[in-house]
């Protein structure tokens, strides 16, 4: 603002904004979400999945119970999380044509490092990234993410694209839920005493985001073998 500015100036357009929301949001005692962590890098990270999905394209995974995603997947890194007919698992190989999952990119590998950093679990080295692309409509209903050796690894996960609400519930399916709108460039990180918490995706609503239409795409990183 002009220290001169005359009584009648025309009021600052964002004075009476609310203020920006905290950087670091705190969901449970080993859980935070890091507003606008990768918005700086948003661009690099949605070409690199360009590259990945030209060699392992998104799918719609059938579960053990017979149902078909409505979440499309795909993977890179040492493993990948596959289901099928028979059960969830990490693979080393793509089951579509039998390669190795595409390496994951060094851009990837330095963002779950910083972000776990950030929230206080040091020296995060994932082996395995899951890249869900969802659709209006496509949901992730509650589960639990137990399939990983390394349990005592974090995960993090990363929102790009159009805003979708996180349930973050407890030990059971069936208790209460925090309902938590991801945004563009949020960053969850969670792990420790966390890690076993039931979680999923409200239907995604029609929406619009300059970079990805009317989709949303997220990735969570782990350490899986
Ligand atoms: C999603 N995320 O945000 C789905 N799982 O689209 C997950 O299922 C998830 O965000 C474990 C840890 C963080 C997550
Ligand atoms: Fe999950």
């Amino acid at each position: 603002m002009l220290r001169n500015d005359p009584p009648h100036h025309t009021p600052d357009l964002f004075a009476d904004e609310a203020p920006p929301t905290p950087r670091v949001e705190r969901i449970g005692p080993a859980s935070v979400v890091l507003r606008h962590f990768a918005l700086p890098i948003a661009e690099e990270l949605l070409a690199a999945i360009t590259t990945i999905e030209a060699r392992a394209p998104f799918r719609h995974l059938v579960t053990p119970g017979g149902f078909t995603m409505s979440v499309a997947l795909t993977n890179c890194g040492t493993l990948g999380w596959t289901s099928d007919r028979s059960g969830y698992r990490y693979s080393r190989h793509d089951p579509l044509n039998g390669a190795l999952w595409p390496a994951m990119p060094e851009v990837f590998l330095q963002l779950a490092r910083s972000a776990a950093e950030e929230a206080g679990f040091a020296d995060f080295v994932p082996d395995a990234c899951l890249i869900n692309r969802y659709a209006p409509e496509s949901r992730l209903t509650l589960h639990q993410d137990k399939d990983e050796r390394g349990l005592a690894a974090p995960i993090v996960s990363v929102s790009l694209g159009v805003s979708a609400v996180f349930q973050f519930g407890g030990f059971e399916r069936t208790a209460p839920t925090q309902r938590i709108p991801l945004q563009h460039g949020d960053v969850v990180v969670w792990g420790g005493v966390d890690r076993l918490r039931y979680h999923g995706i409200l239907p995604l609503k029609e929406s619009w985001h300059p970079l990805l239409g009317n989709l949303r795409i997220n990735f969570t990183f782990r350490k899986a073998g």
